[in-house]
């Protein structure tokens, strides 16, 4: 099913042409209105009225983080506060948080959006929706939340954590579509199989996971414990919170931009320089709709790549490929570029491990070191030390013959690696110590 038939199957050139109307009239909006934005285009030589096609679009300076964070909380700001009706926050796990507004067309918006996103994800007005994301300044639950309501489905704003009565209400109210962080909803499985309550028994069909990455082994472990059909989905506060990117469960593969309010752009993290269809590189996006938090080339320092071939769903939105990390958690361990989730595809495919893993990094005699701490499963965990130190070598043997990096492997007992109700933390970085 699509729920905007209109908007998500246009013909490029029709797309192309709103897309260029709403970026005109957006780049007018924050040169009068935000003062960051005009000192950067008379920085840069350039007034609204030199855009006249999507290409001179590539000559407008970039929006970074440090911009927003320069301009905390409300700078960046393109209407006066009594328009403003909803303030989220980013988590800040990387510094001061970033804080955006909405407006009440921008909720009605996100929310169309989202139900746009929920539908691609297998969701329809007949399903039950278990909303694990959490509710607060964090755009993930109530993000989800207005969809669901948009959509006419039902929704369950269980939140983040509390994870034994999460487990009872599954078993209780039977809802359909399960929607919460990859890592939180293999947290779940576990729960549940400790409490003696069968996922294969519950009614889930479809799960919509996103918020942090996860590898396509991650999916399917996630898809054979919760027995259900598992979708990523991708968003950022800055550009608007979860809705901005959806797989269609048809296909699963690669996540459908909605286009007609977000213009996406891959560029070279290094030089800046566009790059064309198919390349890898950081992604950045330019919002085109939004009232209170317009955003013009913002680097999200998501790594992906698009692809604008017709999907068999029938949507014509470019895919982004599933993000494969970011530009600031790509680990370089004795000059080799890594990213954890390139580690956790290799952990995934070795027999007698869980999917729960930490990556330590350190700093010995100024060389960096990466030890893996991965949980072995309950079966492997009565085996003699010998074996167990037989799959040490064997899993470090596997990331330097796949990624070329020296890794120490420790293993550790089930259950002891920090699990998390919203997005898991893969790696401990002691070098910043
Ligand atoms: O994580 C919004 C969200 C909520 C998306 C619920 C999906 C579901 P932030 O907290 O601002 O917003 O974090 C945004 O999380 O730049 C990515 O690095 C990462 N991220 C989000 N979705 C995905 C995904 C929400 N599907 C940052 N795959 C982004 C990989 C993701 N990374």
């Amino acid at each position: 099913m699509i729920y905007d038939i209109e908007f998500e199957t246009l013909p490029r050139e029709a797309l192309t042409a709103i897309q260029l109307r709403r970026l005109m009239a957006t780049l007018e909006r924050v040169y009068a209105t935000v003062p960051f934005y005009r000192s950067r285009f008379e920085d840069a030589g350039i007034t609204p009225n030199d855009i006249r096609s999507l290409e001179d679009f590539q000559q407008l300076p970039f929006t970074t983080k440090q911009d927003l964070r320069d301009n905390y909380p409300f700078g960046m700001f393109a209407v006066p506060m009594d328009n403003v009706v909803r303030i989220h926050a980013s988590s800040g796990t990387t510094g001061q948080p970033t804080v955006v507004g909405y407006t009440a067309r921008d909720i009605n918006t996100w929310s169309e959006l989202m139900a746009r996103a929920l539908t691609a994800g297998g969701a329809g007005r007949k399903d039950i929706i278990h909303n694990a994301y959490g509710y607060g300044l964090f755009t993930g639950g109530l993000g989800v939340h207005y969809g669901v309501e948009k959509l006419g489905a039902s929704v369950i704003p269980v939140s983040g954590g509390n994870t034994k009565r999460q487990i009872i209400i599954m078993r209780d109210f039977g809802p359909t579509i399960l929607t919460s962080t990859p890592s939180y909803a293999l947290h779940l499985a576990e729960e549940a199989e400790e409490m003696g309550v069968s996922f294969e028994k519950l009614k889930f069909k479809y799960g919509i996971f996103g918020a942090e990455p996860w590898s396509e082994q991650m999916r399917q472990e996630i898809e054979r414990k919760l027995h259900l059909k598992a979708v990523d989905i991708y968003g950022l506060s800055e550009v608007m919170g979860p809705g901005v990117a959806v797989e269609c469960h048809e296909a699963q593969n690669g996540l459908h931009i909605f286009e007609d309010h977000f213009i996406p752009e891959i560029i070279d993290p290094a030089t800046g320089k566009v790059l064309p269809y198919g390349e890898t590189g950081e992604l950045v996006f330019t919002s085109i709709t939004k009232e209170a938090f317009p955003i013009v080339r913002y680097r999200t320092r998501d790594i992906t790549s698009l692809n604008p071939e017709p999907c068999i769903c029938g949507r014509t939105l470019v895919r982004m490929k599933k993000v494969s990390g970011r530009t600031d958690d790509m680990l370089i361990i004795r000059g080799v570029n890594v990213f954890p989730s390139q580690i956790e595809s290799v952990l995934m495919e070795i027999e007698g491990i869980e999917p729960h893993y930490q990556l330590v990094v350190d700093r010995e005699d100024n060389l960096d070191t990466l030890t893996v701490h991965v949980e072995i499963s309950e079966r492997s965990f009565s085996d003699e030390v010998k074996v167990l130190q037989r799959l040490e070598r064997k899993i470090s043997h596997s990331i330097k013959e796949y990624l070329g990096v020296s890794a120490r492997v420790k293993l550790v007992e089930p259950k002891v690696i920090a699990r998390s109700q919203g997005k898991a933390v893969r790696v401990i970085d002691n070098r910043k110590l």
